[in-house]
């Protein structure tokens, strides 16, 4: 039986450990238990100095200079270091850019009229977008606006003369002279990741340094593939606005049709959102008196959550106690971050797994391949798969945990601005860079990446949160970090209260009332899935060229406390390139390569600014971010 101790090692939430106990009960596997069965861990693997990269090896490294120092080409512990992080990061930018280019294109059959189900929802934000790409907007209808924007959006991918739009229009100046001068700017985003895994394949680049630095040119491709995820969403699906919302497994229905939304791209899940309730009569007829009830997994939840309040079931790790409460009826998942070992759980009952990618498929699952041409039909198709299910659902296997959180979701760029207009309404930015100054909020931690097996499921997140709250740092936060302090109850203004310090509080407030929300803002401010951490770097870039500064200068830091994805890699190495100082709460596998690790914990300060933070203990990382804060506020003058 799982005790009490091990269950607090593998996750604080209270539903999640019910689940868990439920799991031993009846002797189904999860995450946490195959990760056991891996121990002990390859220390070659976990040190970063195993190659793979050519049918001579595998070539390991002995650290401890007692076995091999090289392989057997020559690559020595750093080359392999190096090329392995550059690997890593080149996948996270795939990841990223191609939930974009999906978009990109979605957006030009839009424009075309070959996809009626997508029309333009937010115009202003097209225009504004536009404006930044450098698109004229007046001679233009919106399908043609639309379209020229795509067509940037899509020419962003190739190799080109001039830099990638998407990365060059979103950051300060400074930071663009930066990176010319050291020769990191992407002039394609495919084409970065394709120069990526050329220079790391067998006998190319073999220079450490210079391979960094190519990984730091993929993740500013990275970075535009982000923020065109973002920008090409908002114009499809709407810009998102403060949403209130739940958390945690309470979420899913005794008396509903649960289907959960679980991926990233909100090209479906949106649409599934939009038609939702036209099928509420049909699972009202199937016997579930609640209708559809429709829940979010990891960021496809969260891109659910920030339009349209859909709760949020879980995320990340925990994504298999989802399918053990026995009571969702289907999960719908497009791609990325999704276990494989859910078509194994779907299988043990009688949820429907169904995947809707033809990138994407998993064993187990129903497969209903989904197109734009036809999304409405499709998604319709889904949910009544989900009501077919919900017949066969056994009352006496349903057990869902009674947790369920409350909180304010959707914090956009626009709605956080939105907030301080109502504070000033001609100089939006000043409430917020006064008490930056007066010191009544001493800098800004942004909290992102995923949910780690190696770190007791929201441990890091909500302790690093409180710490840094009751020293005035302003919180914001994204990904399944974001879902982390959902279901901890800190998106809401009673965790205002009793967490934040006294001057974060009294800007909360005093911002929380003027926008009419009758309380302070929430003590953490969710702005969305992790392609969205470009809307944190568009508030700080703001603040930037607000005060005349650039990036590398600000009291802003980033963390992910539990990372795990390539895509946390990546987004991490373009926060570390834009100037922040950036803790990772689990040891990357660098380590084997003594030059690597403090080019990039030390070293690459003198490069970009910002720096990795390499920090299991959350106190002390809270500490060291502190520190950092205090040493910018210090170059400031403040
Ligand atoms: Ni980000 Fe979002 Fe979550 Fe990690 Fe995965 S869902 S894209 S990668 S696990 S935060
Ligand atoms: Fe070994 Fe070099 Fe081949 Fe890597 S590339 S497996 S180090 S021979």
């Amino acid at each position: 039986m799982l005790m009490r101790e091990e269950l607090q090692k593998r996750t604080i939430t209270e539903d999640g450990q019910l689940m868990l106990r439920k799991a031993d009960q009846e002797q189904l596997e999860t995450v946490w238990d195959r990760f056991n069965a891996q121990a002990p861990h390859c220390g070659f693997g976990e040190l970063g100095t195993c190659c793979r990269n050519c049918m001579q090896g595998p070539c390991r490294i002995d650290p401890f200079g007692e076995g091999a120092t090289l392989g057997a080409c020559g690559a020595s512990g750093d080359t392999i270091v190096a090329r392995n992080l550059g690997r890593a990061i080149a996948a996270g930018t795939a990841a990223h850019s191609g939930h974009a280019k999906h978009l990109a294109h979605t957006l030009l059959k839009s424009a075309e009229g070959k996809a009626p189900d997508y029309p333009i929802r937010d115009e202003a934000k097209l225009k504004g977008v536009a404006d930044r790409l450098g698109i004229s907007t007046n001679d233009k209808s919106i399908e043609e606006l639309a379209k020229a924007v795509a067509r940037v959006a899509l020419e962003d991918f190739s190799e080109k003369e001039t830099p990638v739009a998407w990365a060059a229009t979103n950051v300060t100046q400074g930071r663009v002279e930066t990176f010319i001068k050291h020769g990191v700017v992407p002039t394609g985003i495919d084409s970065a990741i394709s120069e990526l895994m050329h220079r790391t394949a067998y006998g190319v680049d073999a220079d450490p340094i210079n391979l960094l630095m190519g990984g730091v040119k993929c993740a500013l491709a990275d970075f535009a593939g982000c923020h065109m995820g973002t920008d090409l969403a908002d114009i499809l699906f709407g810009t998102p606005k403060p949403v209130t919302s739940t958390a945690n497994l309470g979420v899913l229905k005794t008396d509903g049709v649960n289907i959960a939304l679980h991926g990233h791209n909100p090209v479906l899940s949106d649409v599934i959102a939009q038609v939702a309730s036209e099928l509420d009569e049909e699972a009202k007829r199937a016997g579930a008196p609640e209708g559809v009830n429709l829940v979010g997994i990891c960021c496809t939840g969260n891109e659910t959550l920030m339009r349209h309040g859909i709760p949020s079931a879980t995320h990340s790790v925990s994504q298999e106690l989802a399918m053990l409460t026995g009571a969702v009826d289907a999960m719908v998942v497009d791609y990325q971050c999704i276990m494989p070992s859910l078509g194994t759980l779907a299988e043990c009952n009688h949820t429907k797994l169904i995947t809707t990618m033809s990138i994407a498929k998993i064993p187990g699952a129903d497969h209903i391949e989904f197109t734009e041409e036809n999304a409405r039909e499709t998604a319709k198709e889904i949910i009544r798969r989900g009501i077919e299910a919900f017949k066969s659902r056994d009352p006496k296997k349903v057990n869902i945990p009674p947790q369920q959180s409350t909180m304010v979701a959707g914090f956009s760029t626009e709605a956080i601005v939105g907030a301080l207009a109502k504070v000033d309404k001609d100089d939006p930015l000043k409430p917020l860079i006064d008490n930056i100054v007066n010191g009544n909020i001493q800098g800004v931690c942004l909290f992102a990446g995923c949910n780690n097996v190696r770190v007791s499921q929201d441990s890091g997140f909500v302790s690093m949160a409180k710490k840094l709250a009751k020293e005035n740092v302003l919180l914001l936060a994204t990904g399944c970090g974001a879902g982390a302090f959902a279901r901890h109850g800190l998106l809401t203004s009673e965790a205002t209260q009793e967490f934040g310090g006294d001057g974060l509080k009294a800007v909360l407030t005093a911002v929380g009332e003027a926008a009419g929300l009758n309380g302070p803002l929430p003590l953490v401010l969710h702005m969305g899935s992790c392609v969205d951490n470009a809307r944190a770097a568009d508030v700080a870039v703001a603040v930037a060229n607000k005060l005349g500064v650039d990036l590398d200068k600000l009291p802003v830091v980033a963390s992910a406390p539990e990372a795990t994805t390539e895509k946390a890699i990546a987004i991490g190495t373009w926060a570390v390139a834009a100037g922040l100082p950036t803790h990772v709460g689990v040891v990357p596998p660098v380590l084997g390569g003594a030059t690597v690790a403090k080019v990039l914990t030390d070293e690459v300060k003198a490069i970009f600014g910002g720096y990795f933070i390499v920090e299991t203990d959350p106190m002390s990382a809270a500490e060291k971010l502190l520190e950092a804060i205090k040493e910018r506020r210090k170059g400031l003058g403040i």
